[in-house]
């Protein structure tokens, strides 16, 4: 199939060909009507017949229609697939360059220089996509989610892809999962992609939104109630008259966030909105294709009268009572009103002063937001208000960036003080040299984006950054404090003159169509075999991966405790982005990061703890690597929710490099748990979870009876205290045959290699 950069017409065929059969066939399996994510996975399983479908419970084998992965990912992922050898691709494959460039003076400049720093990167990702028949869409094309959705997202397809906010997929009816890159290349080498048959949560919207009400706050609602882990494990699947009135891009807001929740992914069904958006994006002929299919591309009509029969836990949120929402610090389902707010944040101690705001990131870049949050900045000119904070936009895409530039939305933008970075990431992931303040003061940053744990955006600690919708956050600008609610407050002008904004408009689509702008795709050539992957020996951006040992068949005896991590520990916390991304390709160096960012729970200090070894206090990524010098094994022990956030891998592969053996936590989060256990680690869950009170930082422990670990069977655990006393106790772990075999061989990718060796 040709690689172009929209997803082929006859792909979008086959899956339409085989869905109404596949939906028969679901629904005779489960002996009732199916809901729609049910129709979409069933049209996907590799067995769809014979596949134990226990929600929560039996891991599938599903063939996913394409892979998508952003440049601080990818590298990972295609230094592993290339150890498969491999001569392409099984499936139709993307590569966007977003996660790199740094915002520091605008666009042009911005994009000059990252295009030289990440000059390497850049030409490895190039030359590999070109070797291996993988779409590549260079710097500056826009932020992977945008662009994905703009061209190669369908209804009723499935994706994977290296990134934790590929559902953003979903607001086009697809089933869009993330992923680590080890599962990527699952799929890239014609593998299944193996996941738990996902639980069902059902969000019945009811209502429409209006005023300064806008999608965001569907899902900034949906944290609120379901918290940063109640999504784990599920599907999040939207229903009810009032998803039908929310456009394609608002709704792939929404599943956007659904990252931000634990959710495997989040859907929506296709409507009109998904047809118009499809015809704005050049994609009539898949628009027509949807139609022939149209009811399989929605949930059975019986879901919607009775849904408590079909999905696990149904929320209700009628979306014309639901009010702008402000959710921060430091975790996204921390959920304000903007009328309580600043109150809040004053009892709290927080700065209600706002020292910047920040529109863009994958989460809320389209053209609809741009046009809303543009007619306040219009307004605002027109009533004497300038931006009275810093304000920095960050377009989703180069279609995004030339389209609002031709509509003058970029120049109203300009008007009030705001300042256009270039199409990527930017300070969502911490590329941000931010010069406009000391930030070892505590200060508040006000963003539409969807993460805001602590150091994300700026590197600081003292950066409290909280997420709401680009309206309130160019509202946000224009006062400079928390302390106002644009419903109810006013603004002085620069008259003196107490003026009132009027509620943001917006419009979904451009009247006069998308200008695509300059575009940003490569395809790989015809002849790909004089193609050279260049991986310079020396680099220190990039190195090649040798395989991982296998497991030595040999318990697990007193091994020291690297850390107990007290509180949060995200995947930003176990391998931090920012300036760490540039050694995203280098798993030597970027080890150089390892938890750097977890709370000591034995000391409250930092990313250091004790050096059993030789009993000094060191950074975490000395002692991991001072133990893997030496050959000593190790475990940590994480809190609740361990791993919460991100798809990167390296949270799990740098553990795994410097000898760590086992992860003990509360609970997981999935793409993490997935991770670890790809790379032959143990993910274990404490049986009791008082247990994580009971290990010292001086203590070891044992993992005992590895040799006959068993699915769905406890592991048994010792913890030796230094006084000689030993307390025996269980995990658990989520490991069926097949992934026990992979912490057997030292990794998933070892069996691959294996076979592919014995194929050849
Ligand atoms: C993020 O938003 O945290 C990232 C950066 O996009 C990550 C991927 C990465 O770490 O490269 C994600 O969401 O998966
Ligand atoms: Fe990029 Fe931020 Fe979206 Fe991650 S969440 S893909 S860093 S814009």
């Amino acid at each position: 199939m040709a690689v172009t950069a929209s997803t082929p017409l006859e792909l979008v065929q086959a899956v339409y060909d085989r869905l109404p059969e596949r939906v028969a066939l679901g629904r005779r399996r489960l002996g009732r009507p199916v809901t729609l994510a049910e129709k979409i996975l069933v049209n996907h399983l590799r067995d769809a017949e014979g596949q134990d479908m226990e929600r929560g419970r039996a891991y599938a084998d599903f063939d996913p229609d394409r892979v998508a992965m952003q440049d601080a990912t990818a590298q990972m992922a295609l230094l592993q697939f290339m150890t498969a050898g491999l001569l392409e691709v099984a499936v139709p494959t993307t590569v966007h360059c977003d996660h790199l460039i740094q915002a520091r003076a605008g666009a042009d400049v911005d994009l000059k220089f990252a295009l030289d720093i990440n000059s390497e990167v850049y030409e490895f990702l190039r030359t590999v996509s070109a070797k291996y028949g993988i779409g590549f869409w260079k710097p500056g094309s826009g932020i992977i989610h945008q662009v994905v959705l703009e061209n190669y997202a369908f209804p009723g397809g499935m994706m994977i892809g290296t990134d934790s906010h590929t559902p953003n997929a979903g607001g086009l009816a697809m089933v869009a999962i993330g992923v680590g890159g080890a599962d990527a290349v699952d799929v890239m080498t014609g593998y299944p992609f193996n996941v738990r048959f996902p639980k069902l949560i059902g969000v019945h919207l009811t209502g429409e939104l209006s005023g300064w009400s806008a999608p965001k706050d569907v899902i900034l609602k949906v944290a609120q109630i379901l918290t940063v882990k109640g999504g784990t494990g599920a599907i999040v699947e939207y229903f009810g008259p009032g998803a039908d009135t929310i456009t394609a891009t608002g709704k792939a807001t929404i599943c956007n966030m659904g990252a931000e929740i634990g959710a495997t992914t989040s859907l929506f069904a296709y409507d009109a909105n998904s047809a118009a958006y499809l015809k704005a994006t050049g994609r009539e002929a898949i628009a027509d294709l949807a139609a022939g299919v149209e009811s399989d591309l929605r949930p059975d009509a019986e879901v919607w009268d009775d849904p408590e029969r079909y999905f696990d836990q149904v929320i209700e949120i009628d979306l014309s009572t639901l009010e702008p929402l402000i959710n921060g610090p430091h975790t996204p389902d921390l959920a304000h009103k903007a009328s309580e707010v600043g109150a809040h944040a004053r009892a709290e101690g927080w700065p209600v002063e706002i020292s910047s705001c920040l529109v863009g990131s994958c989460t809320n870049s389209s053209y609809e937001d741009i046009t809303r949050a543009a007619s306040i900045a219009r307004q605002a000119s027109a009533k004497g208000l300038r931006a009275r904070t810093q304000l920095l936009i960050t377009p989703g895409s180069e279609q995004v960036r030339a389209t609002i530039e031709r509509d003058g939305l970029l120049a109203d933008l300009e008007a009030i003080g705001g300042e256009v970075l270039a199409n990527a990431c930017g300070p969502c992931i911490g590329q941000w040299d931010r010069t406009d303040l000391d930030t070892t003061k505590l200060n508040t940053i006000v963003n539409s984006y969807n993460r805001n744990f602590p150091k994300r955006n700026d590197g600081s600690s003292n950066t409290l950054a909280f997420v709401t919708s680009p309206d309130m956050v160019i509202a946000f600008a224009l006062a400079g404090t928390l302390e106002f609610d644009p419903l109810a407050g006013t603004l002085t002008n620069d008259e003196g003159e107490e003026v009132r904004l009027d509620p943001p408009v917006g419009e979904d689509l451009p009247a006069r169509g998308f200008d695509p702008g300059e575009s940003g795709f490569v395809a790989p050539p015809d002849d790909r075999s004089s193609v050279d992957v260049k991986v310079d020996r020396d680099s220190e951006r990039l190195q090649l991966l040798e395989p991982f040992p296998a497991w030595d068949g040999k318990d697990f005896e007193e091994l020291p405790v690297l850390l107990r991590a007290k509180g949060k520990c995200t995947t930003d916390h176990i391998s931090a982005a920012g300036p760490w991304l540039k050694y995203r390709g280098h798993l030597e160096n970027i080890c150089g990061n390892l938890f750097l960012g977890v709370v000591n729970a034995f000391t409250d200090a930092a990313g250091e703890g004790k050096d059993q070894v030789d009993g000094d206090t060191r950074p975490f990524p000395d002692i991991a690597r001072h133990y893997a010098d030496e050959g000593i094994g190790w475990v940590a022990v994480g809190d609740e929710n361990y791993g919460e956030g991100s798809s990167r891998e390296h949270a799990a592969m740098e553990p795994r490099y410097r000898n760590g053996k086992a992860i003990f936590a509360r609970s997981f989060a999935r793409i993490h748990e997935a991770n670890l256990k790809k790379q032959g680690m143990l993910a274990l869950t404490f049986a009791d979870p008082a247990t994580y009170d009971e290990i010292g930082e001086d203590d070891r422990i044992s993992v005992v009876g590895l040799a006959s670990l068993a699915p769905d069977t406890p592991v048994h655990c010792r913890i030796h205290h230094p006084d000689g006393s030993v307390v025996d106790f269980e995990a658990t772990h989520t490991m069926n045959d097949e992934q026990i075999e992979w912490f057997r061989a030292g990794g998933a990718l070892n069996i691959i290699r294996q076979q592919q060796a014995a194929d050849r």
